[in-house]
């Protein structure tokens, strides 16, 4: 399977490429970026080490070789300035994405590519490149809610002092403000965390607030976000490489599950070679399906207010 990373050059590309690298399951790695010689630096430095991992094809390119991609990966984006709205970083965003999804288009794309959005506002975006691209949505994912999750579990592990992989706790709607933790199958060995003592209201509210403040600690910190985004990024990758009919919580326009249409957002969705299988309405909750419904009402206002 050949992978275009557009955004190669950049963190969340750059930590993907090596994620992939290591996961050793795709073919060819093309790293594509605006600035050509990072991207050229960052697939010298992956090349150097094929001899060790992955015995992949790794090099950077440019979209007069992205034609025959199985899967591209969108990871380019601006970042907020320091006065500027949401919405204003949004827009700008979106003007960039577009430019992005036309060069991919008069690039030539395969009958059967899929797209992983990555870029934020990550459930718009991947709207946006369903309309754009004429590709039928079963093959426009987006990352979605997918980090988020990882982050819950691996949080819930570190304050129980249990081990993070066997911890699984899911958070569903948008990758924003109103994404929604769902409490009611968050286990452990297949068993309920709720069953512990130490899962009270306190723990389940304190350790969601830090999940959802999360990308804008690590941006604070460090700049923003690469190591685990590229790891949950890789799952996806894998499970559609590997035809492995996995059930993640990515984003993708919505058919109707919980009622929800016309919008991009994470459900629980199963994910093989041909992209979206299905997407599957668990039973939730009633308030964690109320808070799914309102984060699509929370999207929908937002896709309004977008120019594109
Ligand atoms: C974050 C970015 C990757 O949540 O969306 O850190």
């Amino acid at each position: 399977m050949k992978i275009t990373i557009i955004g190669g050059g950049g963190r969340v590309g750059v930590c993907s490429a090596f994620a992939l690298q290591c996961g050793a399951v795709v073919s060819d790695i093309q790293l594509l970026d605006a600035n050509k010689e990072l991207a050229e630096g960052e697939a010298l430095d992956l090349l150097h080490g094929t001899a060790i991992a992955g015995d992949q094809r790794i090099y950077a390119g440019d979209y007069t070789r992205s034609a025959d991609s199985d899967l591209f990966l969108i990871t380019a984006g601006l970042r907020r300035k320091p006065d500027e709205s949401r919405l204003d970083l949004i827009n700008r965003n979106v003007a960039l994405f577009v430019q992005i999804l036309d060069s991919m288009k008069s690039a030539g794309l395969k009958k059967d590519a899929i797209v992983l959005v990555v870029s934020n506002p990550v459930d718009i975006l991947t709207q946006l490149a369903v309309k754009r691209l004429d590709l039928p949505w079963r093959r426009v994912i987006g990352l979605g809610t997918m980090l988020d999750s990882a982050r819950l579990s691996s949080f819930i592990a570190e304050e129980l002092q249990l081990a993070p992989t066997q911890v699984k706790a899911t958070i569903l709607g948008e990758h924003g403000d109103s994404m929604v933790p769902i409490w009611s199958s968050a286990s452990i060995l297949g068993l309920p965390l709720a069953g512990l003592p130490q899962c009270t209201t306190a723990f389940q509210n304190s350790v969601f607030e830090r999940t959802r403040g999360s990308g804008a600690e690590v941006i604070k910190k460090k700049g923003g976000a690469g190591w685990a985004v590229a790891l949950s990024i890789r799952d996806v990758i894998h499970a559609i490489a590997l035809n492995k009919r996995c059930l993640l919580p990515v984003s993708s326009l919505q058919q109707g599950r919980y009622d929800i249409r016309d919008i991009c957002l994470s459900v629980p969705t199963v994910l093989g070679r041909e992209g979206i299988i299905d997407q599957v309405e668990l039973k939730l909750w009633p308030k964690e399906t109320m808070g799914l419904q309102q984060s699509a009402r929370a999207l929908k206002e937002t896709l309004g207010s977008v120019k594109a």
